[in-house]
């Protein structure tokens, strides 16, 4: 395979609420999409840096550079490029993971479509269909929460995700739990929020029945968990932390970890991810999907990987209304607390053209 051309299409889309997070609050999703082409077919994929550097070092305009200047030119100087040769051929670039994983991605599924295979047969998936959870931001207020997971209860989604702060952790817990009872699956995020010196209050929350508090510390702060766990009963999964497989192997060697998030973009790409999945497994830690507020292209490549077995905890793959009115592709949808893994080549779905060209802010086309 040779790739002809690269195109560079950032996009803005409205969430249809604001997101907030103990890092951000975005209102509107940016987005860079990016499309090869090669003489067989054109292969997609969504990078979920966002647009500061603020979950984690990455940001979109760090990103669209390093892909311009530093992975493209690569990728183009080599003889024969096949998917499972990109992550060798970028290795010399350090860091810049979710760069890598959108170009990884778009050059394998320009592959997998040339040869008529899906990503989730590829990766070796079995599941046909993936639990479908949601993360639910930070309110303004407790009543508004209890409203935003009433909605999300009532359409069927199998498990609830609250994000926490210091100051919106233990009374909004409470109140959820008081509200819809013990029987509801409920996890919290802190997305790095909290200190070890925190580890007595956030054992506070051992009372309620989490399934998992995710990234309660900083990114580096590995060791940090190995304490916490040894003051809280909720099992730890990490997020941010956990790199590469590499990361994963680490942290679980070392008990910072109970559980593990997957995020294709964090780790540098579903290959990379794959690793993650089998490291894990041979471990006996089960992992989960995570998301980045991605549109149809991002949350379709997710959905392939997490068919693979030892996903075993609902994920945060919800449908693209979660998010968005329109989506850039045909709207993924959730029912009874599912979401149908795409059966089609490649990704196994389209964007819309006139969708992406009305929400389209910048493009450019980069060739060898
Ligand atoms: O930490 O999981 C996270 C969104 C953006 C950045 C980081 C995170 C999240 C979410 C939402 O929690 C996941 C999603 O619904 O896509
Ligand atoms: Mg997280």
């Amino acid at each position: 395979m040779k790739i002809r051309a690269v195109e560079l299409i950032r996009v803005t889309m409205p969430l249809v609420a604001p997101f907030r997070t103990s890092f951000a609050v975005e209102t509107n999703r940016d987005v860079l999409l990016v499309r090869v082409e090669t003489a067989e077919a054109q292969g997609w994929a969504e990078c979920v840096a966002m647009d500061s550097p603020l979950y984690s070092s990455e940001y979109l305009d760090g990103a669209q550079q390093v892909i311009s200047d530093h992975l493209l030119p690569r990728l183009f100087a080599a003889d024969e490029l096949s998917g499972a040769a990109v992550g060798g051929l970028l290795a010399p670039v350090r860091g810049h993971r979710m760069a890598k994983s959108a170009v990884e991605t778009a050059v394998l599924d320009a592959e997998l479509r040339a040869m008529g295979m899906p990503l989730s047969q590829y990766l070796g998936a079995t599941a046909t269909e993936v639990v479908s959870g949601v993360s639910v931001g930070i309110q303004d207020t407790v009543p508004e929460l209890l409203d935003a997971v009433e909605e999300y209860l009532d359409a069927g989604y199998a498990r609830i995700k609250l994000k926490i702060e210091p100051g919106w952790d233990l009374a909004p817990v409470a109140a959820v739990r008081e509200r819809f009872g013990e029987d509801i699956v409920l996890q919290v995020d802190a997305n790095s929020a909290y200190h070890r010196a925190d580890a007595r209050h956030l054992a506070q929350l051992d009372t309620f029945g989490l399934l998992l508090i995710e990234q309660p510390l900083a990114e580096e702060d590995l060791a940090g968990n190995v304490e916490l766990a040894k003051v809280i009963r909720t099992p730890i999964c990490l997020d941010e932390s956990i790199v590469s497989a590499q990361a994963a192997y680490e942290a679980i060697r070392t008990g910072a970890c109970a559980i593990v998030n997957i995020k294709p973009g964090r780790v540098g790409g579903y290959l990379e991810s794959r690793r993650i999945h089998d490291v894990c497994a041979a471990a006996g830690i089960p992992v989960w999907a995570g998301g980045m507020l991605e549109t149809g292209i991002g949350r379709a490549a997710n959905l392939a990987l997490a068919g693979l077995s030892n996903f075993t905890l609902p994920s945060d793959i919800s449908a693209s209304d979660r998010y968005y009115a329109q989506d850039l592709t045909e709207p993924i949808t959730m029912t009874g607390g599912r979401v149908a893994v795409p059966t089609g080549p490649g990704i196994g779905i389209d964007p819309i053209p006139e969708v992406v060209t009305e929400l389209t802010t910048a493009r450019t086309v980069i060739q060898p």
